[in-house]
């Protein structure tokens, strides 16, 4: 069956799917998104997802017009249109229709747009042996003038680390704020493991607190491992024991090599594959039913 796209109220097929040139969100990527996925018929996270969007709408005064209850309604009815079970959901608000200057006051109707499709899962062979990346030259925007926290239209600053990824032949870049620390990737988060603690980066160094970071965190204090949010160096990354990747793409994928520096043994380590299972366990388990 054809994808049925959710613009305004109104269900489109893919091809007839439009909005105008003169939207903010497509000329000045002035608008915010969500990236959600269901599995097996549920939801993963979805007013955690929703909770992000409503406090990203807010930081560029952008007013959602549609109620919580309504838009977490349609994102449902969308599935159940587009008769998905497994499925990954892009929530967009973009400004609306303006005219060819910045000011968003010239746009009176925001955008409610949802597009649902099948998951497009990362190949099975990156779990497996873990991701080759390397840590690429672009510095995460600074948060004093775009905080990631915004989970913005604008993704050229992640968009120009992904392309010196493509560039380096890998498929994945690790970001560095401007003072050097690691950040995060293009699209996930960020651990590594040293002396068997769990390390990831606090969101206040300038990344997107993610809703995969969060879980893990979670899945890994019920585990009995310790948790720390701390800032660290590509120094101390190199000498890892393990390091992972969150995002709800990505869900937790193991990273074994580094700019060419072996993580660990090469394969990935016991707390990845542990998080990795309860990850799995838990996106089995838990979550909104679409039926
Ligand atoms: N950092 C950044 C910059 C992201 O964009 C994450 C971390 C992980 O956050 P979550 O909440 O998903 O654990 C993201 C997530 C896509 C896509 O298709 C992007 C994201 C999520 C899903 C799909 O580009 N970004």
């Amino acid at each position: 069956m054809e994808c049925q796209v959710y613009i305004n109220g109104e269900y489109f097929p893919k091809e007839q799917a439009k909005i105008s040139v003169f939207n903010h969100g497509f000329l000045y990527g002035d608008g915010i998104f969500e990236g959600i996925a269901a599995y097996g018929g549920r939801v993963f996270k979805l007013e955690e997802h929703l909770q992000r969007l409503w406090e990203s709408a807010k930081a560029i005064d952008l007013e959602i017009p549609l109620s919580r209850e309504e838009l977490k309604g349609r994102l449902l009815e969308t599935l159940r249109k587009n008769k998905l079970k497994d499925a990954y959901i892009r929530l967009v608000v973009a400004r609306g229709e303006g005219d060819l200057g910045l000011d968003p006051r010239k746009c009176p109707h925001p955008d409610v747009i949802i597009i649902a499709d099948k998951i497009n899962i990362y190949p099975e062979e990156f779990y497996k042996k873990g991701l080759e990346v390397v840590i690429v030259s672009t510095r995460r925007n600074i948060p004093s003038a775009l905080n990631a926290r915004i989970k913005s239209l604008n993704y050229l600053n992640n968009i120009l680390a992904k392309l010196e990824a493509n560039l380096q032949g890998v498929p994945e870049g690790i970001m560095l704020n401007k003072d050097g620390y690691v950040a995060e990737c293009t699209a996930d988060n960020i651990f590594m493991v040293k002396d068997g603690h769990l390390i990831t980066p606090p969101p206040w160094i300038g990344i997107l607190k993610g809703i995969t970071q969060d879980t893990i965190m979670d899945l890994a204090r019920e585990e009995g491992i310790p948790v720390e949010e701390k800032i660290f160096t590509p120094v101390a990354l190199y000498s890892s024991e393990e390091c992972l990747l969150t995002g709800t793409a990505a869900e937790v994928m193991p990273v074994t090599k580094i700019d060419g520096r072996v993580i660990g043994d090469g394969m990935p380590g016991p707390i990845t594959k542990k998080l990795m299972i309860k990850f799995r366990e838990l996106t089995g388990r838990e979550g909104t039913p679409i039926y």
